[in-house]
Parts: structure tokens; sequence; C-alpha cells
């Protein structure tokens, strides 16, 4: 193992090979899978599916931030995800689990029954989201979000340059949790793709991952089924953006991604260990 790891807790993710988080949508109205997962022994049985299929990590989320998605309680959330996040955190040998969670209550809940990661659409700008960061030892995703509104996100987004800009952001926010005692190790920062953002500047992104890598800190990237692929591909079924998501995401990790955020993990696994090949 090389010096790149990363700390979740007990653990030390290598990342010496691209790491794949597999996605799980504990929710009724998620924009690609809906429904599919709402109820933990599905989404259970779909984590196990995923982590067979080589993923590292699994997503647990339980409130779906599409532009337009109802806004959930804390109470509802935790709800869907407590019953999931407890038992994979449970299974013998079990990969690592990451809260999806802009809510403090929820991520300090969920790390206290095994997760080992608490991922922040929102950066953790929240205070309290700080305080549970500090008092805790999981990892940390930092991802950019313009404005805090996921509602209000998509109305035209304005940004001067929008890789030296969410730099920034990502920046001052690891600031923040560094200044109160985060061990650096333990943060991957994200650009959001699609979390405020028009078509033009989530391709600006995925070629600006060398500049986010800059900062520092491994890079995670979340395209997977997104609507800038179904832009692309005049694709509006979401379920049918497969084959465009593998090719984002092969472009990040070889643009410098260490970790893939994505739905569909076999097909990811099938591409980066061709990549993987052909580099060696
Ligand atoms: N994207 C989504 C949710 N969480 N977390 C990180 N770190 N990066 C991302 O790009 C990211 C994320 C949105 O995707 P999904 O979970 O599939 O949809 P929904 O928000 O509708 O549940």
């Amino acid at each position: 193992m090389s010096g790149r790891v990363w700390r979740c807790g007990s653990r030390h993710l290598c990342l010496d090979r691209p790491l794949i988080m597999g996605i799980v949508n504990v929710t009724p109205d998620s924009f690609s899978d809906g429904g599919a997962y709402a109820d933990a022994a599905a989404a259970v049985a779909h984590a196990e599916s995923m982590l067979a299929e080589g993923a590292g990590i699994i997503d647990v989320g339980g409130e779906s931030t599409r532009p337009g998605a109802a806004a959930v309680s804390e109470v509802t959330e935790l709800g869907r995800v407590l019953p999931v996040v407890e038992r994979l955190a449970a299974g013998v040998g079990a990969a690592p689990v990451s809260i999806d969670t802009r809510h403090p209550t929820v991520a300090r809940v969920c790390v206290d029954a095994g997760a080992s990661i608490i991922n922040d659409i929102t950066g953790f700008r929240d205070p309290e989201m700080i305080e549970v960061a500090a008092g805790c030892d999981a990892g940390l995703v930092v991802m950019h979000m313009l404005g805090d509104d996921p509602a209000a996100m998509q109305d035209d987004p304005h940004y001067d340059d929008v890789v030296s800009d969410v730099a920034a952001f990502l920046g001052e926010r690891v600031a923040a949790l560094e200044a109160v005692g985060v061990d650096p190790k333990r943060i991957v920062v994200d650009p959001g793709i699609g979390f405020g953002k028009t078509l033009e500047h989530n391709l600006e992104l995925l070629r600006g991952v060398p500049a986010i890598a800059a900062l520092g800190y491994p890079v995670l990237v979340g395209a997977s089924r997104k609507r800038f692929i179904g832009h692309i591909l005049g694709e509006e079924d979401p379920k049918r953006r497969v084959a465009g998501s593998v090719g984002a995401a092969a472009y990040a990790v070889m643009h410098g991604a260490d970790i893939v955020r994505v739905h569909d993990v076999a097909e990811t696994v099938q591409a980066l260990r061709v990549i993987a090949a052909i580099g060696r």
C-alpha cells in the first residue's frame, strides 16, 4: 500500500486503485431509482449485490436532492436509512458504509450505528455538521453545491469560473474542518456534478478534475445517470444512461479521480479494470 489512504474511523481505505462507491437510495423519489430500494430488505440486498460486483463503499441516502424533490424531516430520513446502515455495518467483513446526508442528527446517529463515512452534499456548511465531524472519526466527503437549497440550485446557475470557484469553495470548507481539528487524511473533496450546474459547467468540472485534485485531497466524482448525460445523449430515461455514465466515470478516473459514486457497479468495474490493464 502506498501512502495514499483515506482514513475512515478505524479503516484505512487504500487509494492506489480507484474505489467504487455504490449508491443505495432508500427513497421513494430519487431521480433514477426512486422506490426500487425504499424498503430496508431490498436496500440491503441491493448493497450486497453491489459489494459482490466490486463496490468498495456503499453510500446510503434517505433524501432525494434532485431539483424539485420534496424535503423530508430528519425523523423520516433516519427511519429510512438507519435500519439499512445497521444491517450493512453489522455484516461480517462489512465494507465501509457512507451516510449521504446534510442533516447533523442523521449523520451522528448513523456514525454511532457503524457508518464509517459522512457524505454531505452541502460541504459541511452547517456549524452543527462541523461539530459532528469534529466529534467523530469518520471519513468525510466535502461536496460543492451552489447555494444551500437543492430545490433552487438549478435556477440559472452562474460562476465567474466554475472550476476555480468550486475549488475555492472546497478549499474553504476543508480549512473550516481542519480548524476544528479534523485530520486532513479523513477528507475527500467532490465538485458536485449536477448540483447547481449547467451542462457546460459539468463538462468543465470533469475536465477540471486535475485542478480539484491539486487541492491535495482525494477526489470523488458522482456523474452516474445524471441529467447532463441525458442532455448529451438525448436520453430522458436515467436507467438508459448506463454506458454514458461509465464513460464519464472512466474519464474522471483517467484524469485523477480516486473514487467514483455510481449506480451501475458491475459495468463500471469492467471499464476501470480495462483502463488499469492498459495503463500498466
Ligand atoms: N449526487 C447525488 C447524491 N449524493 N453525493 C456526492 N458526494 N456526490 C454526488 O455527486 C452526489 C451525492 C445525487 O444522485 P442520486 O443519489 O442518485 O439521486 P437523488 O439525489 O435523487 O437521490
